[in-house]
């Protein structure tokens, strides 16, 4: 049985991100589905603001609140330090300011303005049987996501990696909740060449396909094939 338990679903970009966390540094994990907008009590506790993921380390405590972690940001740096193994915190402290200001980046502006204005649209309204929003998810994509992914494009320059010069918690969160919207939308990101050449690249890394595949297949039940929103 391994110590550490993800609660959640694949399908949020913040459990992925914490479960490429545990594979790039090669610590086992479990993940246990919970339904986030019908939990049971035992999760209401140990999630106070009611959302996934939730970490439980079984080596502190088994049941309740204690041995618990919500927030993956929170996470991914508690399983920093208890594995420094295959670092994924820059040593470097500007290195390591810039990783982690990345991250929040995207953790929140890119995850909300996409998540609200792309996924859920599409996907949510899929899941229910709706049609989707595509008038809604076509104006995000034409008016909200610009600035975001240029940003996130000039911010890698030339480098392979957005802090540092080791992969580094920012990438693999710029990822996860990028390719949050390309379960529900095709995103050409022709004209942001350095943040697609960073997208392919962290494509083919095993701690983002995998946890991805999972998603998608279960997206791809209730939405067929990604919709385009040119
Ligand atoms: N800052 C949190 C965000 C977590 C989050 O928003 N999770 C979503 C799923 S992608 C959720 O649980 N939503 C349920 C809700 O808001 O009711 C983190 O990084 O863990």
């Amino acid at each position: 049985m391994a110590d550490l338990v993800v609660y959640g679903s694949p399908v949020s970009p913040f459990v992925r991100k914490v479960q490429a966390v545990c594979i790039e540094k090669g610590v086992e994990f479990e993940t246990d589905a919970v339904n986030v907008f019908d939990p049971p009590d035992w999760f209401r506790e140990i999630s106070p603001l009611k959302r996934i993921p939730v970490l439980r380390d079984r080596s502190i405590a088994e049941e309740g609140i204690p041995g618990t972690i919500a927030d993956s940001s929170a996470i991914c740096g508690y399983i920093e330090r208890k594995h420094p193994q295959v670092p994924l915190y820059p040593a470097d402290p500007f290195a390591y300011g810039h990783a982690l200001w990345i991250e929040e980046y995207a953790d929140s502006h890119l995850a909300a303005t996409g998540g609200l204005g792309i996924f859920r649209p599409i996907a949510f309204a899929a899941m229910q049987g709706k049609e989707p929003d595509l008038d809604t998810a076509r104006a995000c994509w034409a008016e909200k996501m610009p600035p975001i992914l240029a940003y996130l494009d000039g911010a890698l320059g030339d480098g392979e990696f957005y802090a540092g010069d080791a992969l580094s918690i920012a990438d693999i969160t710029v990822t996860t909740c990028l390719m949050q919207l390309s379960l529900a939308a095709r995103l050409p990101l022709d004209a942001y060449p350095a943040l697609a050449a960073h997208l392919k690249r962290m494509q083919a890394r095993d701690s983002i396909a995998v946890p991805y595949a999972k998603a998608e297949a279960f997206i791809r039940r209730s939405v067929p094939e990604p919709h385009d929103l040119a």
